[in-house]
This record gives C-alpha cells, structure tokens and sequence, in this order.
C-alpha cells in the first residue's frame, strides 16, 4: 500500500499578512497602523495592543486623556479614512446556540446534553449513529469494508502489522470504508482518539483517505485525496464535497510503525446554508447565514484578485470555532487549491491564518483539547462574535475560484 507522500511535512503553515478592505492593515512594507494596533513583524498585520505586541501603548495621539492602546479597534470605523460604507458599523449582538446543554436549539437536530458522537446525537447535535468495523478490511475488496451511513462514527483500531512482501517489511493494518451519499454533499470525515470526548489524545497520528469507487481497480489512480496533521493532536480531517457515487475512505496509521487501538472517525453531512452574498467584503457585511456554526456550509466564489469573503460566526463560551475552505469539487486536491483563511477578532484584527499545503486545506481550528489555533476557542464568559475571512493564496489567480466554506462550533 502506498505508504503516501507526507510524512515529512512541517505541520504548521507560515502565517502571513493579508489585506482585507478597511479591515486588516497589512504593516509588513512599511505601512502605518489604527490607533490601538501596532505592527507585528511576524504576521506581517496590525494587532490591538492588548495582544502583548510591540508598540506604543502610552502614546495619546487622540489626545483623550488616556492611552490609546487597550481594546481592539471597534468596527465604527471613526477615522472614516478608508470608506466602504461602513457608516456607524455596529455589529449585530451575538447569539448562542449551544449543543450539549441538553436543551433543543435553533437548527439542532437533537441535544442529548453530552458532546460525544456516535452515540445517536453528534458533539454538533446533529443525529447520527454508529458502525463498529468488521475485520478483514484492509484492502478495497476485502469483506468487511462496510457502507457507512454518511452520519455515522467508525470505530475501529489498527490492532494488527500486516508483512508486505514487495517491502519486504511489516505495516500497521488498514482500515477501509465506503461512504454513498444519496446526493451530492459536503463531508467531514475527522479521526479522534479519546473515548469521552470528541478529541485526540495526541498519541496517534492517521491518515484520512478518499478514494473513487473504482479503487480496486487501480488503487493510485482512483486517489482523490487525503487529509494528514490538521486535526485535534495528531488526528486529521478530511472534509470534501462528495458526488452521489460510492466513495472509499482509507485509515491509515501514519508512521507506518505504530498500532492504534482504539479510534473514531466521524462522518457529518454538512448543513447547506446556500451561497454567500455580496458584498460581503467587511464585518458589516459579514455574511451570517451560517452564524451558529452548527456544522453549516456555504458556498461561495472568490470574484477577482481583490474579493475578500467575510463569514460571521458566533461562539459560546468554552467553546471553539473549526473553520475550513475547501474546493468545490472532490478531484481538486488542497495544496493545488489557491486560497487562504483569516480569523478576525470584532475589531476586524487578524489572530490566525493559514493558506493551502499539501493533504491540508486552509483552516482555523479552535476545538478540542490543544486547539492549533487557541485564537479560535472562546475562553470569555460571553458568546462571542469571530469572523472568518476568505481570500485568494499567494501563488495568484486565473478567473473567478469558487470555493465551499466548512464551519463546526463545539
Ligand atoms: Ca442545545
Ligand atoms: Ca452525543
Ligand atoms: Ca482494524
Ligand atoms: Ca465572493
């Protein structure tokens, strides 16, 4: 089995400056910041003060008595330098929609008042089930590779080393699948460790692979991709559109010299919340059709060089936002995947991004035990308003880029 290409890749993306509009002010060439944000050098973006940047917190130049640093720039947009028609800017209140409070909500399908999947009420109270694997099912035409339902938990484990002889050594097992959504849907297949929680130990690394169902056949050439490192710990997810066809997915343990006893891999069904509508190229006109988070995505396009996406999300406190762009159809795979995702704070300041790479697209992660983005996990005592920007990645554009944003709150 191919034992794929990634293994050595550096988990984490370089983090860069983006321009967004009267937004995020890009510092890196020398350009000026707001009152309240001074340059950081690494990300290249003005940060409110209060983030522990270098600046200048004592300067008063509003001559307001009172040091101009302190709380992130309001989207009030006072200095009205820029325009965009912000006019007075204010930013809807947030609102919450908490699954697990055992409290039916808004669009939750159902809230058992825990946030473990599988167990017929998902960690996004969305309903779901569970399917325990069925041995052998390494290889596509081995007998337990069962269908799943495409709102369901595999649980399973990478218990046995499997000798190979053109390797001429031994592997950890496989563990296959077939996933056959009834219609086309946006699919986030997420591997996780722990037992109670929907979270990874940070133990055990995987692979997460897609495949087309004629994988039998010629199992290099029905690769459509996969999905390594950019999960909770060491675990990965994969969310991809997925056309109404069987489609098999791969675990793969990924160091080719460790068992895993015991794991979950989520699949959730997506919920469509239609298409972006612009302009939405600033937090006040943050599209907010996907607000709760609740495993929602939209579709969207990014127009020309210059079209920013802004998405509004609110989050509840202790929890964390999981925000992912990712292509449109299931052959593009991510690193061939020109766009970039940015968290902004409600005074439009940049606390994360990351841009396309290999078996990863862009995404902000906030959920779990050790989030990769802490930015993206609510730790305040109020629902809290994050706002989730596309844009296009660095190696330029050729016409208009359609794209799928994918968005889980828990
Ligand atoms: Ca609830
Ligand atoms: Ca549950
Ligand atoms: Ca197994
Ligand atoms: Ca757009």
């Amino acid at each position: 089995m191919d034992r794929r290409h990634a293994l050595a890749l550096p988990l984490l993306a370089a983090l860069a400056g983006c321009q967004f509009g009267v937004e995020i002010v890009v510092c890196r060439n020398g350009g000026d910041c707001p009152e309240g944000t001074a340059c950081n050098a690494e990300l290249g973006v003005c940060r409110a003060i209060d983030q522990g940047d270098a600046g200048t917190p004592s300067d008063d130049d509003d001559e307001d008595g009172k040091p101009d640093g302190g709380a992130p720039v309001p989207a009030e947009g006072e200095g009205e330098g820029e325009g965009e028609g912000e006019g007075e800017g204010e930013l809807p209140a947030p609102s919450a929609t908490i699954c697990g409070n055992g409290a039916r909500e808004g669009r939750e399908q159902c809230d058992d008042a825990n946030r473990l999947s599988g167990d017929g009420c998902s960690t996004t109270c969305r309903a779901d089930s569970s399917v325990t694997e069925v041995e052998p099912n390494d290889y596509p035409g081995d007998s337990g590779s069962v269908a799943l339902p495409t709102s369901s938990v595999f649980v399973a484990g990478i218990t046995t080393m499997v000798y190979d002889d053109v390797a001429q050594q031994s592997y950890p097992e496989a563990d296959t699948f077939w996933l056959s959504p009834t219609a086309p849907a946006v699919v986030r297949l997420e591997s996780y460790t722990r037992s109670d929680v929907d979270d990874c130990s940070g133990t055990s690394g995987f692979f997460v692979d897609l495949y087309r169902e004629d994988v039998a056949t010629d199992m290099p050439a029905a690769y459509l991709r996969g999905a390594w490192g950019n999960g909770n710990g060491r675990c990965s997810v994969l969310t991809t559109t997925l056309t109404a066809r069987p489609h098999m997915v791969v675990i793969l343990e990924d160091t080719g010299t460790a068992l895993i006893p015991s794991y979950r891999v989520q699949a959730t069904v997506l919920d469509d919340r239609g298409v972006e509508a612009e302009p939405n190229d600033s937090l006040a006109d943050a599209e907010s059709a996907a607000v709760d988070g609740l495993d929602a995505t939209m579709s969207g396009t990014l127009a020309d060089v210059d079209d920013v996406d802004v998405y509004r999300v609110d989050v509840p406190p202790g929890r964390g936002l999981r925000a992912e762009i990712i292509p449109d159809t299931e052959t593009t795979p991510c690193d061939a995947f020109n766009t970039r995702v940015s968290l902004l704070d409600q005074g439009g300041v940049e606390r994360a991004s990351r841009a396309s790479m290999l078996d990863a697209c862009p995404y902000i992660d906030g959920t779990g035990d050790s989030p990769k983005n802490p930015e993206a996990l609510n730790l305040t005592f109020e629902t809290r308003t994050l706002f989730v920007a596309v844009s296009k990645g660095a190696s330029g554009m050729v016409g208009a880029l359609p794209y799928r944003v994918a968005l889980t709150v828990r």
